[in-house]
């Protein structure tokens, strides 16, 4: 329904109603310029922010689970106010380093290994007292080039994946660690990578024993994308975590990453975690963030906080589900953009630190 514009005198201004309680109004110019040919402008109205003044972290621990946290990383570190507010415990109480524990960076040539930006955020959430979560050991991406282009054989590369887990795991001891990062494809197949056509899927096992071996008592995870619901991808993280526990291999937890679409969340999320938990693991949403095409608007933004609700109501649900951290924070600092063109807005605060209703939807999620 087209409705006109009371804020403004000139009935030139129309807008269109969405139809929701609290109007987001595109507008656009209909009427004539003082040159006498017809402009059309389109200007960016309110969209709606969020109502609860609660803190995330709080809310995540009344509801029983460890900690609400975001990944963030040392470039971050130069914004105050980004900085005063990934400090405030009331909100995080776990932060995961986006890139700086990465195979690149911490091992960028065979046996020499570099940690100054990865102790930046350990110290971070020292001082903030808050949980770490190591990301990662062994992936198949942002690998430095001696790695992938080694011509390895089998005993060697164990022998690095060995040398590489047990080194940095060892770095940062107490702590929650990614130690294998997505090692399938959506089709629940093993992913080509280095590690697995040298050594096989017993990669994994090196791993995990390496990072076991080096740090008793870290939390060890695999972590993987497109897992949030049954299917495929899932079931072959379920068979290869029923066949470590087989081998004796160490394994204490499946992390959920969590990077959804607006509108699109899975209707199997609990089913999925208590098929994974009923395993004797932990689980834990790793990497949330749900995106949306741009622009955004405010029925995109409510449905937004009803997806996030959605998810966290889950992880609620799961007594096995021990926390949720979403991928940074801040639409300011998300990596959607970048990687999904015309797609974004897809954290609970947005570019300029202001709540969304997303950050409404959390809270709801987990007093639900
Ligand atoms: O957030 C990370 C981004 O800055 C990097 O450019 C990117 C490189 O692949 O990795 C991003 O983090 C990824 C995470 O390590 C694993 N799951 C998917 C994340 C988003 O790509």
């Amino acid at each position: 329904m087209n409705v006109e514009w009371k804020g403004r005198a000139s009935p030139n201004w129309v807008g269109q109603d969405d139809g929701i309680s609290q109007k987001n109004v595109v507008l656009v110019y209909q009427g004539s310029t003082t040159g006498g040919s017809t402009a059309t402008t389109t200007v960016a109205a309110t969209l709606p922010t969020a109502t609860s003044s609660t803190g995330l972290n709080l809310v995540a621990k009344a509801a029983g689970k460890k900690y609400f946290g975001s990944a963030t990383d040392f470039p971050e570190f130069t914004d105050t106010q980004y900085v005063a507010l990934l400090s405030n415990t009331s909100e995080f109480g776990q932060i995961t380093p986006g890139n700086s524990m990465k195979w690149d960076a911490t091992e960028p040539s065979r046996g020499t290994f570099t940690f100054t930006n990865g102790d930046t955020v350990a110290s971070f959430a020292a001082k903030n007292g808050q949980l770490l979560r190591g990301h990662n050991c062994v992936w198949h991406n942002q690998l430095p080039s001696w790695v992938t282009s080694g011509n390895f054989n089998n005993a060697t590369l164990q022998s690095i994946v060995q040398t590489h887990c047990s080194t940095v795991v060892s770095h940062y001891k107490g702590k929650i660690w990614d130690v294998v990062n997505e090692p399938f494809n959506d089709d629940g197949t093993w992913r080509t990578d280095v590690f697995h056509e040298t050594i096989g899927p017993y990669y994994v096992n090196v791993a995990l024993n390496a990072a076991r071996a080096a740090d008793p008592a870290a939390k060890l995870y695999i972590n993987d994308y497109n897992i949030e619901g049954t299917g495929a991808k899932s079931t072959a993280m379920v068979n290869l975590v029923k066949s470590l526990k087989a081998a004796g291999a160490p394994i204490d937890g499946v992390g959920i990453q969590g990077h959804l679409i607006v509108g699109q969340i899975p209707s199997t999320l609990v089913a999925n975690m208590q098929q994974l938990t009923a395993l004797g693991i932990e689980v834990a949403i790793t990497e949330l963030d749900i995106r949306m095409t741009l622009p955004a608007t405010a029925a995109l933004y409510v449905q937004q906080q009803k997806d996030y609700q959605t998810v966290v109501a889950a992880c609620k649900a799961v007594t096995g589900c021990v926390g949720v951290t979403t991928w940074d924070y801040t639409d300011k600092d998300s990596w959607i953009p970048g990687t999904f063109p015309g797609q974004g807005a897809a954290l609970p605060w947005d570019a300029n630190f202001v709540k969304k209703p997303a950050y409404d939807g959390i809270v709801a999620g987990f007093r639900s």
